[in-house]
């Protein structure tokens, strides 16, 4: 070796040694907040008589760690300041004063003027920016289990280690507190819907006493899920039914004990009488009689009970409409702190689903949106879908109730005299380094957080500031980047389930296609062919006048919308009718070639994703370049998995051929059809045993 390939030599590896120092230092786990730590403390003064909260302290040392303008800080907590944990920012030449009407408003104040600092939008001298949420409560909802598993999770365990609890405390739970804090999340369901009895037990709730303290400072309250039969499985009751004054005083102590342990403690989640969850019913009662019966107890401690309408039966009757059958004769019936919460969509968290029709139909009853942050359905954490734009669709979507109101007016109580507005996400977060597995998929837990500050937020602009703050802000990434978040839900649905087909996915892991899903002895309305109903004839679910008749859950003109196949928006075709092969829609083509063509354009556009992040290599650490770039390659295979599954079996019933200028399918419909993955919880190697 001569000493000039020597010296190369050398230089390689010290450059080599450096980028992997880089490397390591962006493993995704600062998620949004990567901003540098002052090297000596910015001046911030806490004004006015509240000092001395650990919160303000907190607040104080965000901005004196991070702030890196010239202008002094005064943080204040003063009663003409927003109320609501909302907060007023005023720069005056050479100060910038946060105030609010209480400490936590003040650390919101705090995080909003760090947030500008990362993406440019500083305070013109005697500019004033004033800011209050868009919803009180502001919640995560953890499907996490007791024993560390979660439901639906693809980011690895469970981050609370109830094993170590209460003597030892992860120090992923004071990050968990602050990165919720800085998009201004206040609140969180720690434990799984499917909710275990234990997790009442005298030893689980001092685990949860501990998870509480950590997270209080940041203005988070904790709430539990219940299991509707904890009196029976833990008390030892021979009944949990909620009118028996027994199960009523079994609650009242528990509840008794929860507030002693946790004097903040939210309240309880209930899915109840719910794909096979015990509830009221059981007893021949309602679900606000079983709702009310908490709410009774929890009100005393100024707790709250959140009450989900996710029900369905294996019955005749469209699973689409049953939420709203059994809810809307109860509308006025639930007590004050009790709130129905609703999933977006009336089936489940489908790619895409119209709003739940429950939005606008109950006046007299408080009623929060549910969404699915995780993507059991889109991808898990392996696809790139920004779901700010899927939520926005559904926020902004007009119930039409009391001749014009959208789902957002709803569910903040715009039209109503209710006062409690709640908003629930079902978070992504595990133990994995990233917390979501994939590191595109921060940005929905980033977006869930804001528009519950701001339901008026636009995707763009929250694409826009996650981007800047997580990766750079140079615009030759953020540009296009956030372009890609912005198509990536329409992406998504064209190659999975365009026009308005839903749940034709694979059983129970829900990751890929199963369209011909059929199996023998299961609950029809847990299989494909349910929901797309492919005949001869056509393809999709009647659900119009002569169907099954959910449209006319929604209020006019949506009802008489929907039910005509002429007028019915395109992306819901298939969702509300039956639709013959040889329909023709408004571009001039058929159904069935609509369909092809959707199927081909979404595969298309996710390797165009593809080729895109490769071009971004030279913005982005070697890292989450190199983590990304393998998602957004499955991601590209998956779509032409999906197309390849749904064109050919569905031509099985069209009997058309697909478009001859479609390219040729890469798999055969009869290997997909005997592929079987076998997932529980999903890990980047099982990527590599996909079609
Ligand atoms: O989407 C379905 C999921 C279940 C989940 C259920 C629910 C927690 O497949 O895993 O259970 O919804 O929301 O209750």
């Amino acid at each position: 070796m001569t000493s000039v390939q020597l010296m190369m030599r050398y230089v390689l590896t010290v450059v080599g040694l450096a980028l992997a120092f880089l490397l390591r230092a962006e493993d995704g786990h600062r998620l949004w907040l990567r901003m540098e730590r002052n090297a000596a403390p910015a001046e911030v003064r806490v004004a006015g008589p509240a000092k001395k909260t650990v919160t303000l302290a907190i607040a104080r040392e965000e901005l004196a760690d991070f702030w890196k303008g010239e202008e002094r800080l005064v943080l204040s907590v003063s009663d003409d300041a927003p109320g609501r944990d909302g907060f007023r920012i005023r720069r005056r030449g050479q100060e910038i004063q946060l105030s609010s009407a209480s400490d936590i408003g003040v650390l919101y104040a705090a995080y909003a003027l760090l947030r500008r600092q990362q993406t440019g939008q500083l305070l013109s001298d005697g500019q004033t920016v004033e800011e209050s949420p868009s919803y009180d409560l502001r919640i995560l909802n953890h499907w996490d289990n007791p024993d560390g598993t979660v439901e639906r999770g693809y980011a690895g365990r469970s981050i609370w280690k109830w094993d170590e609890l209460p003597g030892k405390l992860s120090p992923l739970y004071r990050e968990y507190a602050r990165a919720n804090a800085s998009v201004g999340i206040n609140a969180t369901v720690l434990n799984n819907v499917n909710a275990k009895a234990e997790m009442l037990s005298g030893d689980m709730l001092r685990k949860v006493m501990a998870i509480a303290a950590t997270l209080r400072p940041y203005g988070i309250r904790v709430f539990l899920s219940v299991n509707f039969a904890t009196p029976k499985l833990l008390g030892g009751l021979p009944t949990a039914d909620p009118l028996d004054a027994e199960v009523r005083k079994w609650w009242t102590g528990k509840v008794e004990e929860i507030y002693r342990l946790i004097p903040d403690f939210g309240g309880f989640l209930v899915k109840a009488n719910s794909e096979g969850t015990p509830g009221p019913q059981d007893y021949g009662r309602t679900h606000a009689d079983g709702a009310n019966m908490l709410a009774d107890v929890l009100a005393p401690h100024g707790g709250v009970v959140m009450w989900r309408a996710f029900v369905y039966q294996p019955s005749n009757s469209d699973r689409a409409c049953q939420a709203y059958e059994e809810f809307v004769p109860l509308d006025g019936c639930f007590r004050d702190n009790v709130i129905v919460q609703v999933k977006n969509g009336p089936i489940d968290f489908q790619p895409r689903e119209p709003f739940s029709p429950l939005f606008g139909a109950m006046p007299h009853t408080q009623i929060m949106p549910e969404f699915q942050i995780t993507q059991e359905y889109l991808g898990q954490s392996i696809h790139t879908v920004f779901l700010a734009t899927m939520w926005k669709d559904c926020l902004d979507a007009d119930t039409y109730y009391d001749g014009g109101a959208t789902v957002a007016a709803v569910t903040q109580h715009k039209v109503s005299e209710k006062s409690l507005s709640a908003m629930a996400g079902v978070s992504n977060i595990g133990d994995t380094v990233n917390w979501t597995g994939n590191d595109m998929a921060q940005a929905n837990w980033y977006a869930f957080g804001r528009l519950c500050w701001n339901s008026h937020y636009t995707a763009r602009q929250i694409a826009e500031e996650f981007l800047q703050q997580t990766f750079t802000d140079d615009e030759r990434f953020v540009a296009p980047m956030c372009q890609l978040l912005l198509r990536s839900w329409n992406v998504a649905v064209d190659y999975m389930m365009p026009m308005g087909l839903h749940h034709i996915f694979a059983f129970s892991h829900h990751y890929g296609p199963e369209p011909w899903c059929n199996l023998e002895g299961m609950r029809p309305d847990w299989l494909p062919p349910y929901y797309h109903q492919a005949d001869s004839a056509g393809l999709g679910f009647d659900r119009t006048r002569s169907g099954s008749d959910a449209v006319s859950q929604y209020h006019e003109p949506l009802a008489t919308i929907y039910n005509d196949v002429h007028t019915c928006p395109e992306e819901y075709l298939l969702w509300f009718h039956h639709v013959p092969w040889d329909f023709v829609m408004s571009d001039g083509l058929t159904m069935w070639e609509n369909l092809c063509y959707t199927y081909y354009r979404g595969a298309e556009e996710a390797a165009r994703f593809t080729d895109l992040w490769r071009e971004m290599r030279p913005y982005v650490d070697a890292e989450r370049y190199a983590a990304m770039l393998k998602r957004f390659e499955r991601q590209s295979k998956d779509a032409v998995w999906w197309r390849d599954a749904c064109a050919q079996y569905f031509a099985r019933f069209s009997a058309r051929p697909i478009p001859a200028d479609c390219t040729k399918p890469v798999h055969l419909l009869q290997d997909l059809m005997e592929f079987h993955l076998d997932i529980d919880n999903y890990t980047a190697a099982d990527m590599e045993k996909l079609p």
